[in-house]
């Protein structure tokens, strides 16, 4: 029997066969390691994420030559170009109807393979080949550097999650979010899915999303003020025991993917501009069974709940016609 001094496990630890750092001759498995392991356990308690954490992200995908493309996708950086008009021309409406079915189409495509251990990642294969196909290129590939074509919000992921290595779960929660840019324009769209059976608290906030969106879409009028929309929807979170993020709005969309135009899913009274026949915007509610506050993640997009909670967003693209709107972004 030999008596070791007590020192601390290095940094960089032994694999199982090799001598373990302590001087014992023995091999780290059958010495060290599974103190070392309790150790870090206790140590990595405080700082260990709870819920889920980020994975490997795989090589940029490259996009065909001969599709086109926007103004960012070499750069990163969109072109700072005279604002363009928040009606558009009915030349562009033409357009945005069929970019609108090409994203619904995507997002269809990509749905129907979420099922338990199918990786975000895949996902976005599945994604991307889907968008080549239409003809479009992914909106999202690159935008202010951006690395994937659409994003996987999983859980207590409010939005902008990166697909990655980490396979779905039974009981998660995932909200794809698709873009396509075809014929000049941008279509948005997302919805949040199942993977296999999830808990009724999960069931109940991904229905009162859908919900909201849809009363979203309701009160959108020509002659109301924008602000119309996120009093409607604020008030079904809430009458639910739910809450809205307030970080991240609708937009309006076009030939660009984000126009200035800003689309509150909170009562917000300086939203005031008038809703005119002609118009195009996103309304996408991310609706929290806690409470609305976020945090970003070191990767600086990923976007999650501070109290953990899970989160549920459903997106259209909408034109606002002489009686109400009409969702361009259905399959
Ligand atoms: C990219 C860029 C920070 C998206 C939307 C992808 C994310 C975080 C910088 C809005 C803003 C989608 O309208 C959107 N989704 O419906 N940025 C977006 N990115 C990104
Ligand atoms: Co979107
Ligand atoms: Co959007």
């Amino acid at each position: 029997m030999t008596t070791q001094i007590a020192r601390q496990a290095p940094a960089v630890l032994p694999g199982p066969n090799e001598p373990c750092w302590c001087g014992s001759g023995s091999k780290y498995k059958k010495c060290h390691r599974g103190a070392d392991a309790v150790e870090a356990r206790k140590k990595g308690a405080d700082v260990q994420r709870r819920g889920i954490s980020p994975g490997i992200i795989s090589p940029r995908r490259s996009v065909p030559a001969h599709i086109p493309r926007p103004d960012y996708a070499e750069t990163g950086r969109p072109v700072r170009s005279p604002e363009l008009p928040e009606v558009k021309s009915p030349d562009v409406i033409a357009r945005m109807r069929r970019a609108g079915q090409a994203a619904a189409k995507v997002l269809q495509m990509t749905g129907a393979a979420v099922r338990p251990g199918i990786t975000t990642d895949e996902l976005d294969a599945i994604a991307h080949e889907a968008y080549i196909q239409l003809g479009g290129y992914p909106s999202t590939l690159n935008y202010h550097g951006y690395p994937k074509s659409l994003c996987t919000s999983v859980n207590e992921v409010i939005c902008h999650g990166i697909p990655d290595s980490r396979p779905l779960e039974e009981g998660d929660i995932i909200n794809l979010d698709i873009t396509i840019f075809l014929e000049g324009v941008h279509g948005d769209c997302s919805a949040t899915f199942f993977v296999g059976k999830v808990d009724p608290d999960s069931e109940r906030l991904v229905r009162v999303t859908r919900e909201c969106l849809d009363l979203g879409i309701a009160a959108v009028k020509p002659g109301r003020p924008i602000n119309d929309i996120g009093r409607v929807i604020e008030e079904h979170a809430t009458k639910n025991g739910m809450s809205v993020v307030r970080a991240y709005c609708g937009h309006g969309i076009g030939e660009r993917f984000h126009s200035p135009l800003q689309i509150p899913h909170y009562y917000e009274a300086g939203a005031d501009t008038i809703m005119k026949p002609g118009m195009t915007f996103t309304v996408e509610p991310m609706i929290n069974l806690g409470h609305w506050q976020h945090r970003s993640w070191d990767d600086g997009w990923t976007a999650v709940t501070a109290d953990g909670s899970r989160s549920a967003q459903f997106e259209h693209t909408l034109l606002v016609t002489e009686q109400g709107a009409e969702i361009l972004t259905l399959p």
